[in-house]
């Protein structure tokens, strides 16, 4: 399929999409937020996928929304505009997505990346929420995500002062896996994706669903959640599979089932 404003690629079992509007830094207009969910939920259905990376560029992962696209915007307009909640399509992606950053990950692009299960962060990743000098906050979780992963000291500063991290920064207040230098970003998202995408892909599946649970819901809830999630997968084939080759000494070999 060819998009106007992302790129797609495979590179193994690892699905890539890479913000293309370089002109606008990866700004997400419309059209590049329809195009990233629709390729997402692709590679989501595609079985020869088993995680997804998405990228921009070694200078910028993305610098938010498209300011100049929702300008003149009434809070119906954008309210209206958010009707198809695509940022609720991405949060029902089943597939793991990590985030490979480099450059500015600001404002609805810091939110995307952490919609992301991992951010890969190269040397020169530069993370923002600069939406205070535009009069207004972020939209799309960020303030919620934000004191979630860095605690409300940080968060508060970024959210009404723009405070940006440095990748180092980031990685020291957990808003990223790891930092590596910005020639190796890509290849250690694309590893990391290929490793988890030759894992059971059940368990994979649920331990995401899981650990994103842990943050929407009190401890109780969640860890009976995970019970019922655990006894299920004594239902699949490669439970069986796993604990066998474990006692047999050899590799197992997932099916999916
Ligand atoms: N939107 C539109 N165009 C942008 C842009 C943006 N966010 N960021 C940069 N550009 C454009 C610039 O206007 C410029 O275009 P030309 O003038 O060449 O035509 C081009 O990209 C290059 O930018 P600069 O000349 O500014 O480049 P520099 O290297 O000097 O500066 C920068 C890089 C990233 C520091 C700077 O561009 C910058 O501060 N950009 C704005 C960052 C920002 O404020 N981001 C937050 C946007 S608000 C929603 C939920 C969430 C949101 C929206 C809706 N709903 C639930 C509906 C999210 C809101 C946001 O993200």
């Amino acid at each position: 399929m060819s998009y106007s404003f992302i790129l797609t690629e495979k590179h193994g079992k690892a699905g890539l999409i890479r913000f293309n509007r370089p002109d606008a830094l990866n700004a997400f207009n419309r059209g590049l937020m329809a195009e990233l969910v629709q390729a997402l939920e692709d590679f989501d259905k595609d079985d020869s996928v088993g995680a997804m990376v998405i990228t921009g560029s070694d200078r910028v992962f993305a610098a938010g929304a498209d300011i100049k696209e929702m300008a003149s915007a009434s809070a119906i307009d954008m309210m209206l505009e958010d009707k198809l909640g695509i940022w609720d399509r991405l949060r029902r992606i089943k597939k793991p997505l990590i985030a490979a950053v480099s450059g500015w990950c600001l404002g609805g692009g810091n939110e995307v990346a952490m919609m992301c299960d991992m951010i890969i962060a190269s040397e020169t990743a530069k993370f923002g929420q600069p939406e205070i000098n535009l009069g207004v906050i972020p939209g799309s979780g960020g303030t919620q995500r934000l004191a979630k992963a860095v605690g409300k000291a940080i968060a508060m500063e970024m959210v009404i002062n723009n405070r940006t991290l440095s990748a180092e920064e980031a990685y020291r207040f957990s808003l990223v896996n790891r930092v590596v230098p910005v020639e190796v970003y890509l290849d250690e998202a694309l590893k990391l994706a290929n490793e988890i995408a030759a894992r059971a892909p059940l368990a994979v599946r649920s331990g995401k669903e899981m650990v994103n649970q842990a943050f929407e819901t009190f401890l109780e809830e969640g860890a009976a959640d995970e019970r019922r999630a655990f006894y299920f997968l004594f239902s699949s084939e490669d439970q069986k599979e796993g604990m066998r080759a474990f006692i047999e000494k050899r590799d197992p070999e997932w099916k999916g089932r």
